[in-house]
């Protein structure tokens, strides 16, 4: 039976806080005073933990899922990185996705666009893998970063020899929490393309990131290496960042109330997050939850791109960082 919603003089006449907390529960109200667990609390708590991912598992993984589902089915060909921590099936933090993506040689992955923002890391392709945004078919070489910001049509295709491998990355546990989700699969199923380029706004290619870093002062002090920004931030919610590592040089212990995904560019080396190692190599993805403190140090000359969440953060007030 439902308990009947409280007169205003029966909750005036209360004589206990017992009787009022009882009055109360059938409005749907809480004493504030009274919260069995705070609302506010001193610094970000451990939500989601470390994680690592391995490209050789991943690509393994992906051999098999090439064999056993094609693209007519899988729109994507994708594994979703979710963090291991109870509950979570998804999120590979608190507010982004990663993914291993793949793709043979002769298949297209029909276009659609979404509310979330999404971008990829190529990982190993072969000329004539190709991603097409809005109509314009940008090539996908290794190493190469491409967009696809919030509502642009998408799909990708592997006129190539090889089977072309990726890491995506998506706000969507973001979108998620705050409910303004849209998808539209494309009309044409396949978008026609209007036109091919090698340059756009939309590709972060692997030799202007490499000259970029050449250019670049080393920090050997700071957290992040020698760090390039791709864009500025690249999408609005995500920023992305080029971290070249000096080998044997560990970076600055830091911590920072963004969340990071790490996926290994080029080389291999160790990560430090709260006390825990993990060593990664080429194609890897590391996850980084808020206000962990966490190091790198490289064993070779290694580049990390850093998918972050600062790109949001920031311009809200709430980004903030300390070293150690
Ligand atoms: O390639 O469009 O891993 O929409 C997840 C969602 C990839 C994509 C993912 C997506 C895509
Ligand atoms: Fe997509």
């Amino acid at each position: 039976m439902k308990t009947a919603s409280p007169a205003p003089d029966d909750l005036a006449r209360s004589g206990s806080l017992e009787e009022l907390y009882r009055l109360l529960t059938p409005m749907h109200v809480g004493a504030g005073w009274n919260k069995p667990t705070p609302s506010l609390w001193d610094e970000p708590r451990k939500t989601f933990v470390p994680a690592h991912w391995r490209y050789d598992q991943a690509h393994a993984a992906l051999d098999a899922a090439g064999r056993l589902i094609n693209t007519e089915l899988a729109e994507r060909r994708n594994l979703i990185l979710y963090n291991p921590v109870p509950g979570n099936d998804y999120a590979t933090t608190r507010t982004l996705l990663a993914a291993y993506q793949m793709i043979l040689p002769g298949e297209q992955a029909r276009s659609h666009r979404h509310t979330p923002n999404a971008l990829r890391l190529i990982v190993d392709a072969e000329p004539g893998a190709y991603t097409i945004v809005d109509g314009e078919k940008i090539p996908m070489d290794p190493g190469d970063v491409l967009l696809t910001p919030n509502w642009s049509w998408h799909g990708h295709g592997n006129e190539g020899k090889a089977p072309a491998f990726w890491i995506d990355f998506l706000d969507t546990p973001l979108i998620h929490a705050l409910e303004p989700m849209f998808f539209e699969p494309h009309p044409a199923g396949y978008e026609p393309v209007a036109r091919t380029a090698d340059i756009s706004p939309m590709r972060f290619a692997w030799k202007d990131t490499l000259r970029r870093l050449d250019e670049s002062a080393p920090d050997t002090a700071g957290p992040y290496g020698t760090q390039i920004e791709l864009g500025e931030p690249a999408m609005r919610t995500i920023a992305l960042h080029m971290m070249r590592l000096a080998p044997g040089v560990p970076t600055a212990l830091h911590r920072t109330t963004a969340n990071n995904i790490y996926a290994v560019a080029r080389g291999s080396g160790t990560s430090t997050i709260d006390g825990e190692s993990f060593a990664w190599s080429r194609g890897d993805v590391v996850a980084v939850p808020a206000w962990r403190p966490h190091g790198h140090r490289a064993d070779d000359d290694a580049v990390l791109l850093r998918v972050s969440d600062e790109a949001l953060l920031g311009p809200l007030a709430l980004l903030r960082q300390e070293r150690f």
